[in-house]
């Protein structure tokens, strides 16, 4: 009987111990397998508190809260403000063996934003673009369309539009760069009097506009009650996967890139399950699946081989070498400059 009981326990107690373990998560909508969420929990019995935000913002603010937060997944032009406020901690790569899988290359790009890539590791990157619902916007527009972000910036373009629905992502570092950019300029050598300038000409085409948002825009897109949105690559290529003539483009004047990364807030309270969750999500098949489900591409350098061919080949996912050329990082403003840039964005985005 005794010996019964103890084997009992021996065999529950590991269970009580890891049902009582959970860490909490912050992620970008629309940016994981919900699959590779419950399969964690399943294999290791940790549980997860999962929580989306559709802005840089809203995770800077949730940051600044000091909730307690395992896990969050910031873009890199967000990590120098991060580092330096001490708001994310290193990571110890001894409890990470599966960054051996991470891509060379974008770990360089990396290391500009976070030197020797001591507190970041990429999870999924991808670039900006026009997604066009061709018919819809070619029938309003008048006649083919130009390979231009003027179709968005060009006021009497974007009237033009208007009638068929254009939305912009609520993003102001990926929106004024693109304005600046288009106009020859860059946001980050900018000085607030000429983000201020931009902010005007945004403000002027705000008429055109449907909304400014980053979550609504995926579902009226897949549905066809869009016909242009400047839009993050996946969720563009997810509406001609839902059967739109959805395409999404990389306009001739070029596009920012951005690559979102894994990070450990210094308020984890569970450093060691945050390190298994991450450690979790660098496994090839696993950012595989996630990749497959998202449509965004992924920085692990050995997850190709179980992503589905046509899907790899797919025109827009993995951008090409042409397009390569045209993308460029997001930059990272100059703190002095951030100020002016949000209120900026926030008149723009209310649309008052
Ligand atoms: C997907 C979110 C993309 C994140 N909906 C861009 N940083």
């Amino acid at each position: 009987m005794h010996r019964v009981l103890v084997a009992v326990f021996l065999g529950l107690t590991p269970w009580l111990a890891q049902a009582a373990d959970s860490i909490t998560v912050y992620n970008w909508n629309d940016y994981i397998a919900p699959q590779v969420l419950e399969d964690f929990t399943r294999d290791t019995g940790i549980a997860v508190d999962y929580h989306t935000f559709t802005t840089a913002e809203e995770l800077d603010k949730a940051l600044d809260s000091g909730d307690a937060i395992d896990v969050a997944v910031p873009s890199h032009n967000q990590l120098p403000a991060l580092i330096s406020a001490g708001r994310i901690r290193p990571l110890d790569f001894s409890q990470l063996p599966n960054s051996r899988h991470l891509d060379k290359q974008l770990l360089s790009k990396l290391a500009a934003v976070d030197p020797q890539n001591r507190h970041a590791v990429p999870y999924l990157w991808g670039a900006v673009g026009l997604a066009i619902n061709t018919p819809k916007a070619e029938a309003a527009y008048g006649g083919p369309l130009p390979d231009s972000w003027s179709l968005l910036f060009d006021p009497q373009q974007s009237a033009r539009l208007a009638s068929c629905g254009i939305s912009v992502l609520d993003a102001a570092d990926e929106g004024l760069s693109l304005l600046l950019n288009y106009q020859g300029r860059s946001l980050a050598r900018s000085a607030p009097s000429r983000i201020q300038r931009a902010g005007k000409i945004l403000d002027a085409l705000r008429p055109n506009l449907r909304y400014v948002d980053s979550e609504r825009y995926i579902d009226d897109l897949a549905k066809g009650n869009l016909c242009l949105s400047m839009a993050w690559v996946g969720d563009a290529l997810a509406a001609a996967q839902a059967g739109q003539p959805v395409r999404f483009v990389v306009p001739q004047e070029g596009s920012v890139l951005f690559i979102d990364n894994l990070v450990i807030p210094a308020t984890s309270s569970q450093p060691a399950l945050a390190h298994r969750f991450i450690d979790y999500l660098m496994q090839p098949k696993v950012i595989a699946q996630v990749t497959s489900e998202t449509l965004y591409p992924n920085g692990n350098a050995d997850s190709a081989q179980f992503i589905e061919a046509a899907l790899l080949e797919q025109p827009g996912l993995y951008p090409d070498q042409e397009t390569k050329r045209r993308l460029f990082p997001l930059d990272v403003l100059p703190e002095k400059h951030a100020e002016m840039r949000n209120q900026v964005w926030q008149h723009f985005r209310q649309g008052s």
